[in-house]
């Protein structure tokens, strides 16, 4: 059994959690710049002012009150700012994934690096010279960049004066960065997603929005599905032969028993992620929508002309992020993105209590794949796990390469047996990273260790794990240790 020759493999990255910079290079601000930290205990909290001057703060899937608008609070720390610093240390960061072997680099713009606004005419030449630069530096490798134009989060400018991705004046400023971003990247980038885990977005600082009900938070989607539409059509016209998706929060998950109302339990929070999928993979609401939009109360408001573009706008691939799988029975609790997070007992669980389960990655690829017969991208997975690192930095993180030889088996089955069809792997946070729910720096990923802890101390050098060898091994025997 042998991987595609053409499969690409390498790392994944969100600018809030790896870039940094904050304030340099004409960077306007953004609103998961007002995420605090946090930890397993502790959630991570959106800081704001009221308009009376009062200061308060608020979960971070849930919005501000009225009028209150993102603030910093002294004494607080908000790991956006610095993240890990890949915006001084792209270069470095960059021949680390060559020195592996790696054939891909998934990374995400700011998008107020651009656009500080995200209402300016021109673009912010500085901020464009960046990401040319981390393009450049991955194409000296024969690394191929994969961007994710939109992860998360959004100008806090959008956010505070027009109620983010609510108002439909949101999906003219996201073409606009679309149409900078296609011009400048012509030639050198082909694989490009609209969104980040857009079934797994709300309130403020993802959608920006002034509320987080369920009817703003899909009318807000609706305005996503339209934008990611007319990108892919842009596309057409300016980068043809590019591959334009979105990603999905896509974890498996299976009915707790064999007991009808679990079946059915379980197919409908199925439909809590193919809503998305199927409107912007076939270009059209299914036919669930009705009842799926009945039970939460919501009208969609659909201009003349949406369901057109909808249409012509189709993409052109699925990507998912798949770490664990879950269970669901009719009494399930469903917590964001109408997931349930209930555990197997057939599995073990990280130190952050995911699910560890190789076959769910296989699952998935067929699932999905039997649905839309479109090439897939997987641009997350791995293992988030306390890394013991000794007085030389080093780390002997065996758990992480069983968690990733295991996958890769499973991956391999879904090509060679199954014959899905797989674009690539990138693993999440391939250099460590904070980590996005609990905003810690414990919760680690990488093949290449960063010296820094949960408040931003430390040097940010970069070291070496044991995974980072075997990783190098991997792809040099093109996939003989894993045999
Ligand atoms: C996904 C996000 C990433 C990332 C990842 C891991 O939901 O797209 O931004 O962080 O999950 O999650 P965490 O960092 O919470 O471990």
């Amino acid at each position: 059994m042998k991987f595609p020759e053409d499969l690409l493999w390498g790392g994944a990255s969100a600018d809030f959690q790896y870039e940094g910079g904050f304030g340099e290079g004409g960077r306007g601000l953004l609103t998961s710049d007002y995420v605090t930290d946090g930890s397993v205990h502790t959630p991570r909290m959106m800081t704001y002012k009221c308009l009376d001057g009062t200061l308060g703060e608020t979960p971070m899937r849930s919005s501000m009150p009225k009028g209150a608008v993102g603030c910093f609070h002294e004494g607080k720390y908000y790991p956006s700012h610095q993240a890990v610093d890949f915006y001084h240390r792209y270069k470095e960061d960059i021949e680390l994934y060559a020195e592996m072997g790696m054939t891909t680099m998934r990374f995400s713009i700011c998008w107020s690096r651009i656009y500080p606004t995200g209402m300016e005419e021109e673009p912010n030449e500085e901020g464009l010279l960046f990401y040319e630069d981390v393009v450049n530096e991955c194409l000296k490798y024969n690394i191929e960049p994969l961007i994710t134009i939109c992860h998360d989060e959004i100008p806090q400018y959008l956010a505070d004066q027009y109620g983010g991705w609510l108002n439909r004046i949101t999906i003219d400023c996201y073409l606009k960065l679309c149409k900078t971003l296609f011009e400048r990247f012509k030639g050198k980038v082909k694989y490009w997603l609209t969104f980040n885990e857009i079934n797994a977005l709300s309130g403020y600082s993802h959608l920006g929005t002034t509320s987080a009900d369920e009817q703003t938070t899909l009318q807000a989607i609706h305005h996503l599905f339209v934008a990611s539409a007319k990108a892919k059509i842009l596309s057409m016209e300016m980068i043809p032969g590019s591959m334009i998706g979105t990603m999905y929060a896509s974890s498996p998950t299976y009915p707790a028993t064999c007991h009808p109302d679990d079946i059915i339990a379980w197919q409908k929070q199925r439909r809590n992620l193919f809503y998305f999928s199927d409107v912007m993979l076939r270009g059209y609401y299914p036919n669930y929508t009705d009842s799926f939009l009945k039970e939460r109360g919501v009208t969609l408001d659909i201009k003349e002309g949406d369901i057109e573009l909808l249409k012509e706008g189709a993409l052109d691939y699925y990507s998912f992020s798949c770490y664990r799988s879950t269970t669901v029975n009719k009494d399930s609790h469903l917590g964001h993105s109408g997931m349930s997070f209930d555990l197997n007992p057939y599995l073990e669980t990280s130190p952050w209590g995911w699910p560890i389960d190789p076959q769910s990655i296989r699952y998935l690829l067929n699932e999905v794949y039997d649905r839309y017969q479109k090439p897939i991208f997987i641009v997350e997975n791995g293992l988030g796990y306390i890394d013991e690192v000794d007085e030389n930095f080093y780390v002997n993180d065996q758990k992480r390469i069983e968690y990733l030889k295991d996958h890769f088996i499973e991956i391999k089955k879904s090509v060679e047996e199954d014959h899905v069809e797989v674009l690539g792997y990138t693993m999440w946070g391939g250099i460590d990273l904070v980590s996005l729910s609990t905003g810690e720096m414990k919760k680690r990923y990488g093949w290449v260790y960063v010296d820094m802890d949960d408040k931003g101390h430390g040097t940010k050098n970069r070291y070496r794990k044991e995974s980072f060898y075997w990783m190098k091994e991997f792809l040099s025997s093109k996939g003989k240790n894993i045999e």
